[in-house]
């Protein structure tokens, strides 16, 4: 079965803010503009829609009201390319996406994950990485989920007007998993797992935790999990990503009452 190609709803054009040199690694990459524009390190990039285009995309398409029309216009997408020693990881994500995965990791129970979350949270979630796996799925598994975060920080943006809260249960068979979270700006991870092997497949279980730590370290979010049941260790996982998944949907999606303030009394939500 094919996947299809991840499909942004709405950039109409591309303007890059903060000039600085880029590094020739990156070089090739900034010429052109490609399905998925590569975002050279140090430079901000901004995905504006045309007036037009933003009309055209109507109600929102992960089934939140259509979002408030700020004055820039900006898309809920977020982009981040992730090269290291270990790794080389590209991820976008668009919370107002339709459900589209377009996943390849290196990881396949992972990419069975990510595809929940695109699927569940109504996201249209790319990554492709590729990693030290000759050794372990370690370095790919949490660079991955570094990258989700930050590109999960960028394509919120101010936060204004969302629901900013979080909380959904999900069953799968015997298995049932509770989900809690704040997008907060303020990392913070409970994971009440019990995870009774030591792999599914390939992975290693003890990933899972490793990996929710790490994109909530970069996303900003308060996230807490919490096994309700369950005996199979595909259940128990496959659960908590699609509550993670539904949650997470709730959280970003728009509250119209909040007529597109900053859902906090402090009147700011910032990682600072
Ligand atoms: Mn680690």
């Amino acid at each position: 079965m094919t996947t299809p190609r991840f499909v942004s709803t709405s950039p109409a054009r591309l303007s890059y803010t903060q000039t600085s040199p880029v590094p020739k690694s990156l070089g090739k990459d900034c010429g052109r503009v490609p399905a998925f524009p590569a975002r050279p390190r140090g430079l901000s990039l901004r995905l504006r829609s045309s007036p037009v285009m933003a009309a055209a995309a109507g109600v929102g398409g992960n089934g939140s009201p259509a979002a408030p029309v700020d004055s820039t216009g900006s898309s809920r997408i977020g982009e981040v390319k992730r090269v290291t020693k270990e790794t080389n990881v590209h991820v976008k994500i668009n919370l107002d996406g339709t459900g589209v995965a377009d996943c390849s990791t290196g990881i396949p129970f992972l990419d069975h994950m990510l595809d929940q979350l695109a699927s569940h949270g109504l996201f249209d979630v790319y990554v492709k990485a590729t990693g030290d796996t000759h050794i372990d799925d370690h370095h790919s598994n949490e660079d991955i989920a570094l990258a989700i975060g930050t590109a999960l920080l960028q394509s919120l943006g101010d936060r204004k007007g969302i629901n900013r809260f979080g909380h959904f249960t999900a069953p799968l068979d015997e298995a049932a998993v509770e989900v809690i979270l704040d997008l907060s700006g303020r990392p913070h991870l409970s994971c009440g797992l019990d995870i009774p092997t030591q792999r599914v497949g390939t992975y290693d279980t003890q990933l899972v935790e490793h990996f929710f730590q790490s994109l909530v370290n970069t996303s900003g979010m308060t996230l807490h999990i919490r096994q309700l049941a369950g005996k199979n260790s595909h259940h128990i996982i496959e659960a908590c990503f699609k509550a993670f998944a539904r949650a997470l949907r709730q959280a970003t999606e728009y509250d119209l009452r909040r007529h597109g303030t900053v859902p906090s009394s402090k009147g700011v939500l910032s990682r600072s």
